[in-house]
């Protein structure tokens, strides 16, 4: 009898959603979720025929130096920057990622940031918890409407746009900035205009960063960037810390020179700036964008999709679904 082939999953899951890659592989499952060292990623890539791992598994040449077997790294995420694409090409292994079924769960998430930031909520309860609020004060918490204000999207892929379509019920025009205009259709699809970047900045009130990171991406908002905005201008990140120079993001903030923002990812996280946990005017989240119950078993479930297609199991058998470099098939 010959083994199976091997499944490394790099942190907890959904078991219902594993159990399915049981009967044709054999699975293990780390217990914890926790950070491993680049030397222990290499160990634990060694002998496996299939990996699914996250954001916090940064793979690249080293890494699968001793992975002779590996044929599929399956990413818990759309965002694939922790994968060297090109080092996993070189090698022959196919790369999957979990793009559209969490494009709703990143959009309705980057709306409450949005509003978060425009009514002052996460202060606002800090406040409250603090026990501060003695009398209800009618000029007290004042925000800021968004309706009639202009939202800005830089990075208008589906995600981006999924935040767009949503803009019509808050009565927000909507301008963008992508590499690759959208068809027209799909621009009526979402009620949007593209513009250059030096008009998305100048004209945004609030502007959303849905952007892949990329050498080109880094730090695509920094100092220069920021001293385009208005002042009462908000930023909302719930792309890649890195796209932004938080450094730069907390001094225009404390400076009031941007009125506000709201982020959800952070250069170097879990690590948040100091400079930006010590201000008041900005909402924080530890990267949750797509977390939601049935978000995250999607994203499982679409990982494991990918591994058993990949061996010639389940419906798409030999055609996995979301393969980023399809020419090593
Ligand atoms: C993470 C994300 O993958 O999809 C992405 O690119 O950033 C998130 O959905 C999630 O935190 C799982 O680790």
């Amino acid at each position: 009898m010959t083994d199976k082939p091997r499944v490394w999953v790099s942190r907890p899951t959904f078991p219902g959603v594993i159990a399915r890659l049981e009967p044709h592989f054999q699975v293990t499952v780390e217990a914890e979720e926790r950070k491993f060292s680049q030397s222990e990623l290499a160990a634990r890539l060694a002998g496996q025929d299939a990996v699914i791992v996250g954001l916090k598994d940064r793979i690249g040449a080293a890494e699968i130096g001793a992975a002779e077997r590996l044929r599929i790294v399956a990413n818990l995420g759309v965002g694939y920057d922790n994968i060297d694409l090109d080092a996993m090409s070189a090698a022959g292994i196919a790369v999957s990622n979990t793009a559209d079924v969490l494009n709703e769960s990143v959009a309705d998430y980057t709306w409450a940031l949005l509003l978060g930031a425009a009514r002052r909520m996460s202060a606002a309860e800090r406040w409250l918890r603090a026990g501060h609020w003695q009398a209800t004060e009618f000029k007290a918490w004042l925000g800021t409407d968004v309706r009639g204000r202009t939202l800005g999207i830089l990075g208008m892929g589906r995600i981006g746009q999924a935040i767009a379509r949503r803009a019509l019920g808050f009565g927000m025009p909507v301008i963008y900035h992508n590499r690759t205009p959208l068809p027209e259709a799909d621009e009526r699809g979402c009620n949007a205009r593209h513009v250059d970047k030096q008009q998305l900045l100048r004209e945004s009130d609030f502007l959303v960063l849905a952007l892949p990171l990329t050498t080109q991406t880094r730090h695509a908002v920094g100092a220069v960037e920021l001293a385009q905005m208005k002042p009462t201008a908000m930023l909302i990140n719930i792309a890649r810390g890195g796209i932004v120079d938080d450094a730069a993001l907390a001094t225009a903030l404390r400076e009031r020179r941007l009125a506000g923002a709201a982020l959800d990812v952070f250069e170097g996280e879990p690590k948040v700036h100091p400079a930006l946990l010590a201000l008041d005017n900005v909402v924080l989240s530890p990267h949750i964008a797509s977390a939601t119950t049935e978000t995250r078993r999607a994203m499982t479930s679409v990982a494991v999709d990918n591994v058993l297609a990949m061996f010639g199991h389940g419906p798409q058998a030999g055609r996995p679904p979301n393969i980023l470099n399809p020419n090593v098939l």
